[in-house]
């Protein structure tokens, strides 16, 4: 069978790389990557998300931050804050070439899943880890001060304002990547997993894109999400605050509701399975708990 996995930046990647293990051929998984995060800056195009999966699936990560690259050096960012140049974006001085070269592509005219396909296979990476989109789709962040682009938002601002609520730029007149739709329509598709990442600004640009969520719902594989909240924490950043100021208590049960309509099941830590019976109990019966033993894994 094969896979397709979506997946935001941190949190994604390292179920994504737990599922490269548990291939037997990891060229059988697709992971499709949120590019709301992407932005231009310092006259680069950075795709976070898409470099972090891609920095993962080499071994190539930070394992202390999960973004940019391992024994990462600062003399780039050093001399630009000496010119009084912008410096609350960090990029390694290794990471920068990634940045440069996709730039330089693009500026050419390949489209960003050509770009990823090339600088993917040149890192040695099996699995195809495509954008979800080749148009910009930027998540806008809607605070009490303003919008905020979201990297300003998340990154300068460190998601201190509230979060009103999210929108994706673009995403009405956006096309989904052909490698997505395209692994969503692969005849031997086993599963579709939704990674633990943050639902509104790593999943939801995603599903934002016209096609997406009708595609998601006519597949016959089932929709499988990883919660991202175990005991009412979330694995990883700021899912929880979010939530919160969305006067949502964060759940795994939660969770199931946001992606209601969209999933066949959710993986949960013991821990939740509380709630989740609970929820059961108020009529979301068709979500069943799905045991991580059940995860895909090739037959030997
Ligand atoms: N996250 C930060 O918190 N601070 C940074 O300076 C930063 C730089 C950065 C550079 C390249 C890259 O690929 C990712 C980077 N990230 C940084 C992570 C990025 O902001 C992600 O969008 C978020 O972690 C959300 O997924
Ligand atoms: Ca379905």
């Amino acid at each position: 069978a094969s896979y397709v996995a979506l997946s935001g930046g941190v949190g994604g990647a390292k179920l994504a790389l737990g599922l490269c293990d548990v291939l037997d051929d990891p060229a059988r998984l697709t992971i499709v990557a949120n590019t709301g995060d992407d932005f231009e800056h310092l006259g680069l195009k950075v795709c976070p998300d898409l470099d972090t999966l891609t920095y993962t699936l080499a071994g190539l990560a930070n394992p202390e931050t999960g973004w940019g690259r391992a024994g990462e050096s600062g003399a780039f960012m050093e001399a630009l804050g000496a010119l009084g140049g912008e410096t609350w974006f960090f990029l390694g001085d290794k990471d920068l070439a990634i940045h440069v070269e996709r730039t330089r592509r693009l500026r050419a005219g390949e489209s960003l899943s050509a770009v990823t396909a090339a600088l993917c296979a040149r890192l040695g990476i099996q699995a195809h880890i495509v954008p979800m989109s080749d148009d910009p789709v930027p998540t806008v962040v809607e605070t009490p001060e303003g919008p905020l682009a979201f990297q300003h938002y998340f990154v300068r601002e460190r998601c201190r304002p509230k979060a009103l609520g999210f929108r994706h730029e673009g995403a009405d007149k956006a096309r989904a990547s052909s490698a997505f739709l395209d692994a969503l329509a692969t005849p031997d598709l086993g599963a579709v997993i939704i990674c633990p990442s943050n639902p509104y600004i790593s999943i939801d640009p995603i599903l934002a894109v016209p096609g997406v969520r009708a595609a998601l719902t006519a597949c016959e594989a089932p929709v499988i999400a990883v919660s991202p909240i175990i005991g009412g924490q979330a694995v990883k950043g700021p899912t929880a605050k979010m939530m919160a100021e969305r006067g949502i208590a964060p759940s795994a049960a939660a969770i199931a509701e946001h992606y209601d309509g969209l999933i066949d099941g959710l993986v949960l830590d013991e821990a939740d399975s509380h709630g989740h019976d609970d929820d059961r109990a108020h009529g979301r019966s068709r979500l069943s708990p799905v045991p991580c033993s059940r995860l895909p894994r090739e037959s030997a």
